[in-house]
């Protein structure tokens, strides 16, 4: 199978696709080993996520000093870079990327504006052929996926969708020229991270602001403000230890890891262990509490119910409250989305809640939304709803392995990996923050340097060794998957209807997605793996196998 176009085909050592944080980084690693390499790009510009969503409000619930590029990339670009604000919002991050790109001249490899529609391994050649939208064709030994976790949105196939008159958006393709919604009626579909950073942005401007709730959300307060530069000195100081305890840790985060049970204590130090994670703010009331909250339903009802006392503490109406306070789902099954301000907005006389639970969303009319109980006239519709995430942009590659056999064909029944990095038929394709590695279960940052380096070392490896190729073995595949199942289903993960499991697109497989055991025990898997000369990978050269051994 070949990709055909009648264009001349350009050849590269590797293809990389996406260009933002993990494309870039991989691409500074590659051309350190000297190889020539092509990123392709479907934006205009570097970013990825941080290109696309540019939505009022959005920033990064990372907190921003640990959401950088560390040493293993630049010692100087840590030093140089300083942040403004505790999280860090949309513009700044793009502005950092652009920065990257400028300093390391990292353009010059990359085709923007350039969307990847096919890539085939071709056995006889041992090259991946890439096929793009612009009739381009590029043949590489590696291809190296870099497209991110949520770049493909969910836009609901409402009846009726495209009837409408006003204005809408989905968040994930906001306009560059950005959006005024000053004295109109706005309806925001959908109650995730994206909405919750976005209603309180707009709440002020909008004439009325209809939030279209179908299922409510533990939101946490994220206590943003600007960085102080004492705080940004010190850290700066000590920088080296901090992403070294990032590295090991099971977040990617430096956070104190909890010993007790949320059970073992009695009411009242739970509620102070509680009170102290909820004003340091983010995920440290999920990450630095208590031992048990994702494995034991009692222990996590605790802090289920510690959030829905602060949403009743919050919010004036207790019945909005109480449509607000989540009961469907323990905390942190779903991801928690971190708040600056959501909750307040519904004391407001022009913010309104509308449970699409009780009463969903039955068409778009030219006029507006139309739920089950009457219809929601408004100007402009906001789609705050989601992704197809992990697989979304994987899937619409048109990959193809040995023997033509899709890549969809492969993962039918889900992903099948090993180490969520590579998976059998498909020599020499890594995919950076694939489904089965911890990717969006930690720091992204942390979980995107710890892929890249580890796919620059093992492509080091090959060359320093001759090898041309490298495919996971079915066993080791077989029991990677086996052990992400199992770690996955010790927890309460996998009942709640998140986008982890792909609950959110009809249709979608569901499992989990990303690998729950956490960064630190990952990374010791994945560099046993290669001091073990790439355990349960079969390694050849010129077609010949040289050895392939089980982990
Ligand atoms: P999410 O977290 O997937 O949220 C999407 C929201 O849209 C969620 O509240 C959904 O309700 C809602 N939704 C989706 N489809 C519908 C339909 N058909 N009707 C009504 N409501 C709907 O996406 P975000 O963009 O907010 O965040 C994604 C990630 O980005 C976030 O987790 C962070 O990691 C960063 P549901 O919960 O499915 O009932």
């Amino acid at each position: 199978m070949t990709v055909t176009s009648g264009k001349p085909t350009e050849e590269f050592d590797a293809v990389v696709v996406g260009a933002g944080f993990s494309g870039l980084y991989m691409l500074h690693r590659l051309r350190e080993l000297g190889l020539s390499v092509r990123v392709f790009e479907a934006a205009g510009d570097v970013g990825g996520t941080w290109y696309w969503n540019r939505y009022p409000g959005a920033r990064c619930d990372s907190e921003s000093i640990y959401y950088v590029f560390s040493d293993h990339f630049s010692e100087e670009l840590l030093e140089d870079w300083t942040w403004s604000e505790r999280y860090a919002a949309q513009p700044e991050i793009l502005g950092y990327l652009q920065h990257v790109a400028d300093r390391f001249d990292l353009r010059k490899d990359i085709r923007f504006d350039t969307r990847v529609t096919a890539a085939v391994y071709d056995e006889a050649t041992n090259r991946w052929e890439i096929g793009t939208d612009g009739g381009g064709r590029a043949t590489a030994r590696f291809l190296i996926t870099a497209v991110g976790c949520l770049s493909v949105a969910n836009l609901p196939e409402f009846p009726g969708r495209d009837t409408f008159e006003g204005a809408s958006h989905h968040t994930g393709h906001w306009p560059h020229e950005g959006v005024d919604f000053t004295g109109q009626r706005v309806a925001v579909i959908g109650t995730g991270a994206t909405s919750v950073q976005i209603v309180p942005e707009i709440a002020d401007d909008v004439e009325h602001l209809y939030v279209f709730q179908r299922t409510p959300n533990y939101d946490i307060p994220g206590w943003n403000r600007p960085l102080d530069q004492e705080y940004v000195r010190t850290t700066k100081e000590t920088y080296k230890q901090l992403w070294q305890r990032m590295r090991e840790s099971p977040l990617g985060l430096p956070y104190d890891v909890p010993e007790r049970s949320a059970l073992e204590v009695g009411p009242d130090e739970r509620r102070r262990v509680y009170e102290v994670a909820w004003g340091k703010g983010g995920f440290r009331l999920g990450g630095e509490t208590f031992t048990d909250l994702l494995t034991d339903e009692e222990a996590n009802e605790t802090a289920s119910e510690f959030v829905r006392s602060k949403i009743r503490e919050i919010v004036h109406d207790p019945e909005v409250a109480e449509l607000l306070a989540p009961k469907d789902h323990p905390f942190f099954t779903k991801r928690p989305p971190l708040e600056h301000g959501y909750y307040e907005a519904f004391n407001r006389e022009n913010v309104e809640l509308v449970d699409v639970r009780r009463s969903p969303i039955e068409e778009i009319t030219p006029r507006g939304v139309r739920t089950r109980d009457g219809e929601y006239e408004v100007d402009a519709i906001i789609y705050a709803t989601g992704f197809d995430a992990m697989t979304g942009a994987l899937f619409r590659m048109g990959i193809r392995g040995r023997g033509g056999v899709p890549l969809t064909e492969k993962w039918a029944e889900g992903p099948r990996s090993y180490l969520g990095l590579a998976t059998h038929g498909f020599p020499n394709l890594f995919t950076l923050t694939g489904p089965q590695s911890p990717s969006v279960l930690t720091n992204m940052t942390a979980a995107i340097e710890q892929h890249v380096d580890w796919v620059a070392d093992c492509i080091r490896y090959l060359r320093e060794h001759d090898l041309d190729r490298i495919e996971p073995l079915p066993e080791a595949e077989d029991d990677w998957v086996a052990h992400h199942t199992e770690v996955g289903d010790a927890t309460l993960l996998p009942r709640a209807n998140s986008w982890w499991v792909g609950a959110n697109i009809p249709g979608k497989r569901r499992t989990l997605y990303p690998y729950l055991g956490g960064l630190g025990t990952y990374r010791e898997r994945c560099d046993a793996v290669a001091a073990n000369g790439y355990e349960g990978f079969a390694l050849s050269s010129n077609g010949e196998e040289l050895r392939s051994h089980l982990a």
